[in-house]
C-alpha cells in the first residue's frame, strides 16, 4: 500500500483536525487489524481513507455519490452527516481506483454500521470511536472492549449513537438498528 500517497490525497481534502482523526483511526484499525487476524494494510487504507469526504460541499457528496450510481434511501437523502460515508466508499472505488470490494463496505458503513459486517467493516466502525484523540466520556471503556470483544464495543457506541440521535429527535438510519438488534439478539440474556 503506498500509505505516503494515500495520506497526501486525504490531506488535501480536509484540515488539519480532521487529517490527525484519519492517521488515527488508520492506527487504531492496524492493531485492530492485528488483534483480530484481519489484513492490517486493507484496515490501514480503509483507516486512512474513511472521511475522505467528509469536509468538501455538501453538492460534491451528491455528485460523486450520483456518479457512482448509489440512489440515497429515504434516511440518507434527509441526513447529510450520512452522505460523506457513501461519497468517501465511492471516491476510494472510482477516483482512486481501489478495486476491493470489503474496503468499498468499511467505509460506506463506518457511520452507521449495519447488519452482518465484515470483520473489516467492524474495525473501522470501531476504530472510528477509538483514536488517540478521541476523549468523550467513556472512550476508555469503549477502548478496553474493542480490544477484548469487539462486537461488544459496537453495541456501546450504538447505544451511545442511537441514544444520543433519539434524544435529538433526529432520524435513525435503518441500517444501525439492524447493527444494533444483530448484536443484541445475539447477546445471552
Ligand atoms: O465522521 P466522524 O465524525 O469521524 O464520525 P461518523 O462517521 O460516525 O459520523 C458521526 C455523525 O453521524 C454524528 O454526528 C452522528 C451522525 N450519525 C451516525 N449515525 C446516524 C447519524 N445521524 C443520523 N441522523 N442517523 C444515524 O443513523
Ligand atoms: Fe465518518
Ligand atoms: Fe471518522
Amino acid at each position: 500500500m503506498n500509505r505516503e500517497y494515500y495520506l497526501s490525497v486525504i490531506k488535501n481534502r480536509m484540515g488539519e483536525r480532521r487529517y490527525i482523526h484519519s492517521v488515527n483511526v488508520a492506527k487504531s484499525a492496524v492493531l485492530l487489524a492485528q488483534k483480530y487476524n484481519e489484513d492490517a494494510e486493507k484496515a490501514e487504507l480503509a483507516g486512512i481513507l474513511h472521511d475522505s469526504c467528509k469536509e468538501i460541499d455538501k453538492s460534491e457528496m451528491l455528485q460523486i455519490i450520483t456518479d457512482g450510481g448509489i440512489i440515497l434511501d429515504d434516511t440518507e437523502k434527509t441526513t447529510p452527516k450520512l452522505w460523506h460515508a457513501i461519497a468517501g466508499s465511492v471516491y476510494a472505488r472510482d477516483v482512486l481506483g481501489i478495486d476491493d470490494e470489503d474496503v468499498f463496505n468499511a467505509i460506506r458503513y463506518h457511520t452507521t454500521g449495519r447488519a452482518n459486517m465484515s470483520m473489516l467493516e467492524k474495525i473501522i466502525f470501531t476504530a472510528d470511536f477509538i483514536g488517540e484523540e478521541r476523549n468523550y466520556n467513556g472512550v476508555e471503556i469503549m477502548r478496553e472492549k474493542a480490544f477484548t470483544d469487539i462486537e461488544d464495543a459496537m453495541l456501546f457506541g450504538l447505544q451511545f449513537t442511537i441514544s444520543d440521535l433519539a434524544k435529538r429527535a433526529l432520524p435513525i438510519h435503518p441500517n444501525a438498528l439492524a447493527c444494533y438488534n444483530e448484536i443484541t439478539m445475539k447477546k445471552d440474556s
